[in-house]
């Protein structure tokens, strides 16, 4: 009798951090994992020091790589985004057949992910865009999964996902998002929202820093203080640690040798990009992305810094250390609402748009494990949702409504104090003006329109009657009807 060859649940095509680390998850969860490589010395490496951890079969080339999988197979590709997703997808694409599951776990962009759903559709395969978040130690411990594609495939792969998923009061942080490209552009907003997030942690700490006068441990208190309230969250938490890190080299803190340069790979500028062509004001991302980008433009700084006037600025420090701490809190709070507000508005319109019916709710809750952005006040979101999935913005939630009555005075003297003082604080402003704009009753884009039809006819509807009318501006500016 032929002894019956041992076949993999899953196969993991890629083996750098990411890969690796999902491939061991895999198995830590009992799967039988087939591992491949396109620089074999990567599956030997990956073999030699993770075999003893699970059930591994690794393999040489794609086709027994595919061979290795059982029936419907199901490989997730987690290589560089781009060219090399697309050159896997092929050769995984030929080797595979009708009813297999390709899974790109890479950071994909969404209309990469669209159009690749629609190809393998038509070769009779199911292509699932897997937004992964949690980076090497999430992708290893439990990530945060938000699987696309066709509903049918998360029947087979939703239980292995959610296996290894992260949990949260016993919920896997893991659940089908919604048809083609849903899952990756809900990746994409997590991490526009991420953007945010520490950009208006790092303006807290700039404000303590440079208006309270605090040296970077005693900060470290503040935000180890602030992950036990509302705050709590783990970019909070991270925070205070690498606050609290003392450089070896030199004895200083840590972030005093750090190159004030942020970097960026690019999801945070994808979040604005597709915000621009939704119409939808994503402000705190955007000004959290150009903060990085400016933060980058070292040339320009180098000429500007001290060489820009400054005008009379307050020179002392903050009167009441404690209230001023306070005022920070509650600023960063509702900064932080904001662009939790503004990222949930773009993930309604990209779902309109693309008929994706992605439940607000679902996000929320994958959310408060594995990724990046956990936090303890998605469970607020979840329960707003509860309350009225329809509510036009999360800011009108009675619950977020009631927090920002006590939030938006602190908020506002904290960009008082930060403008007299010359800090820069563009989210923090930012999404005060915002929220300023949707309580207005009257915005100046009435003028705005005026001046539209002024140089080019473009018309204006007017408050008292309906329709669309146009000034005679160079004639005898009498109003006529367009
Ligand atoms: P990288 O993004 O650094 O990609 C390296 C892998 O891509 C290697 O396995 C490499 O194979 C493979 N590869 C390349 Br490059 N070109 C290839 C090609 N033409 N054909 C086949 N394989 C090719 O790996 P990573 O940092 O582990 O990230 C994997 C994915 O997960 C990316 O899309 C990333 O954006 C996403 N992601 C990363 C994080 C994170 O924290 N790092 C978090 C969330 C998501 P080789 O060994 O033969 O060169």
């Amino acid at each position: 009798m032929t002894e019956q060859k041992k076949l993999a649940q899953i196969g993991v095509v890629g083996l750098a951090v990411m890969g690796s680390n999902i491939a061991r998850n895999f198995a830590r969860h009992g799967h039988t994992v087939a591992v491949y490589n396109r620089s074999h010395d990567k599956t030997e490496h990956f073999m030699e020091n993770f075999a003893s951890e699970g059930d591994f079969i690794p393999a040489d080339s794609i086709e027994s790589f595919v061979n290795s999988l059982e029936r419907p197979r199901r490989a997730l590709i987690m290589v560089k985004a781009g060219g090399p997703t697309d050159a896997v997808i092929e050769q995984l694409a030929d080797a595979m057949e009708p009813g297999d599951i390709i899974i790109d776990g890479g950071n994909s962009l969404y209309t990469d992910t669209i159009r690749r759903e629609a190809e393998m559709s038509e070769r009779g395969l199911n292509f699932v865009g897997a937004g992964i978040s949690g980076g090497e130690e999430g992708a290893l411990n439990g990530p945060s999964i938000m699987p696309g594609g066709p509903e049918e495939s998360y029947e087979s792969l939703g239980p292995l996902l959610e296996s290894v998923s992260a949990k949260v009061d016993g919920t896997p942080c893991c659940t089908h998002i919604g048809p083609n490209g849903a899952g990756h552009f809900v990746k994409m907003v997590h991490n526009g929202i991420e953007y945010a997030d520490m950009q208006v942690i790092g303006e807290a700490y700039h404000l303590l820093r440079y208006a309270a006068g605090m040296d970077p441990q005693e900060i470290a208190e503040v935000f180890r203080e602030w992950n036990s309230g509302d705050l709590d969250s783990y970019l909070v938490e991270i925070t205070a640690e690498v606050l609290s890190q003392v450089d070896a080299e030199t004895g200083k803190p840590l972030i005093d040798v750090i190159v004030d340069s942020a970097g960026q790979k690019g999801t945070g500028r994808w979040t604005v990009k597709a915000a621009l062509d939704l119409g939808i004001p994503t402000t705190g991302i955007g000004e959290a992305v150009f903060a990085r980008a400016l933060s980058g433009a070292r040339a320009q700084r180098a000429a500007t810094i001290a060489n820009l006037p400054a005008g009379q600025l307050v020179a002392e420090g903050v009167k009441d250390r404690a209230a001023f701490i306070e005022d920070v809190r509650r600023a960063l709070y509702a900064s932080k609402l904001v662009a939790y507000a503004q990222g949930f508005d773009e993930i309604k319109a990209g779902s309109q748009e693309h008929g994706w019916n992605v439940d607000p709710r679902d996000l929320a809750t994958i959310w408060r494990g594995g990724c990046i952005i956990r936090a303890k006040f998605l469970n607020r979101i979840v329960e707003a949702y509860n309350n009225n999935p329809e509510v036009e913005s999360l800011l009108l939630d009675p619950y977020f409504n009631n927090e920002m009555s006590g939030l938006i005075d602190s908020w506002r003297r904290i960009v008082v104090e930060a403008t007299t003082r010359g800090l820069p604080i563009p989210v923090f402003a930012s999404s005060l003006s915002y929220y300023d704009s949707l309580r207005a009753e009257r915005l100046p884009a009435a003028l705005i329109q005026g001046q539209r039809d002024f140089f080019g006819a473009h018309t204006y509807e007017r408050t008292d009657k309906d329709g669309h009318f146009h000034t005679l501006w160079s004639g005898d500016r009498t109003e006529v009807e367009a």
